[in-house]
């Protein structure tokens, strides 16, 4: 097998699967490229929810409960920043300031989005190549009944609860791949779909412009590992998306919205039942254990897909 594993990842599921990637293989076998249409600045700083998810999980130092943000943080800084009338429903803590502060220095300085993320990464003693999907500005917007709304109002201001009507990217027409992603996409010998947001974490991936088909060109093996579990979404809001635009919360309808992409699905245990009717989209179906309760199932899964992409 020449070239690395090309990972695509966003959100805590797609940092789970990425950390037991980052165990099996070595940072040459790896790299993550991770979802940057959450992106958003929040007092005056560049916040990268879902680059700040895979870089804190593979440092080990990802709140456990929540998945993202700085465990045991404390929020001295947002307690005064409510004082002084700023807004403050988006939860930074102490220590994830500090990130998002030199961040900002950095892109500053003139550095782009992939430099300085290479350079905090780096800081961080983490060895394997976290790239942002593109070092230009795209940014989700989540259509709803209640009216247009970026990423982070929908997902953490609103909690999701309004009807989503289409998800769209502000700027991904305009933007390239991020030089890392470029590589990979060049270099790679299999490619990997992280259990991510299909429509939040992966279609913003996809919407750069010639992805989709350089993808669906791939010449190596695609896994795509799936985000729905016996009809639920594992985490986040994807089954809840997929109802209200008017999709089944199935791992069929994930293995619809991945065809021409990847050539193998795997699915829980829990929906072997659908295995057939995926086959039947051209997919291979693999049945195994998919939610990852521990760092033990985070690496069984990734050995898993490591067995299927053939390294
Ligand atoms: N998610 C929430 O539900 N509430 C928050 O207050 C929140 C703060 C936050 C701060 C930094 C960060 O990196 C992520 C944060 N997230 C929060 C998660 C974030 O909205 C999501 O992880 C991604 O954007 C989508 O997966």
């Amino acid at each position: 097998m020449t070239g690395p594993v090309l990972a695509l990842a966003g959100g805590v599921g797609g940092a789970k699967l990425a950390w037991g990637l980052a165990q099996i293989l070595a940072p040459e076998e790896l790299v993550i490229v991770v979802n940057t249409g959450d992106d958003a600045t929040f007092h005056g700083l560049h916040v990268s929810p879902d680059v700040d998810t895979v870089m804190y999980t593979l440092a080990g130092l990802a709140n456990p409960e929540t998945g993202w943000g700085v465990a045991g943080d404390s929020s001295q800084v947002l307690e005064m920043l409510a004082r002084y009338g700023a807004e403050t429903w988006f939860q930074l803590g102490d220590r994830d300031l500090a990130l998002h502060i030199r961040r900002t220095e950095l892109l500053g300085q003139g550095k782009t989005l992939s430099l300085a993320t290479q350079e905090l990464s780096r800081s961080l003693g983490i060895e394997h190549a976290i790239v942002p999907m593109t070092d230009d500005a795209v940014r989700t917007v989540v259509n709803t009944e209640e009216g247009e709304m970026p990423f982070q109002v929908y997902f953490v201001k609103h909690r999701c609860v309004p009807r989503v009507r289409s998800v769209t990217f502000a700027g991904a027409g305009e933007a390239g791949v991020s030089p890392g992603f470029d590589r990979a996409l060049n270099e790679a010998g299999a490619l990997v779909f992280c259990p991510s947001n299909l429509y939040l974490s992966i279609d913003p991936i996809l919407s750069i412009p010639g992805v989709r088909r350089r993808i669906a060109s791939f010449q190596g093996p695609r896994v795509a590992v799936s985000p729905i579990v016996g009809g639920e979404a594992v985490k986040g809001p994807l089954a809840k998306m997929m109802t209200e635009l008017g999709r089944e919360a199935t791992c069929t309808a994930v293995a619809r919205h991945y065809v021409g992409l990847c050539d193998v699905l795997v699915i829980d245990e829990a929906d072997g039942a659908s295995a057939a009717e995926i086959e039947a989209l051209g997919i291979r179906a693999d049945v195994t254990p998919t939610v990852m309760h521990g760092p033990e199932d985070r690496i069984k899964l990734a050995q898993r897909v490591r067995e299927l992409v053939g390294y």
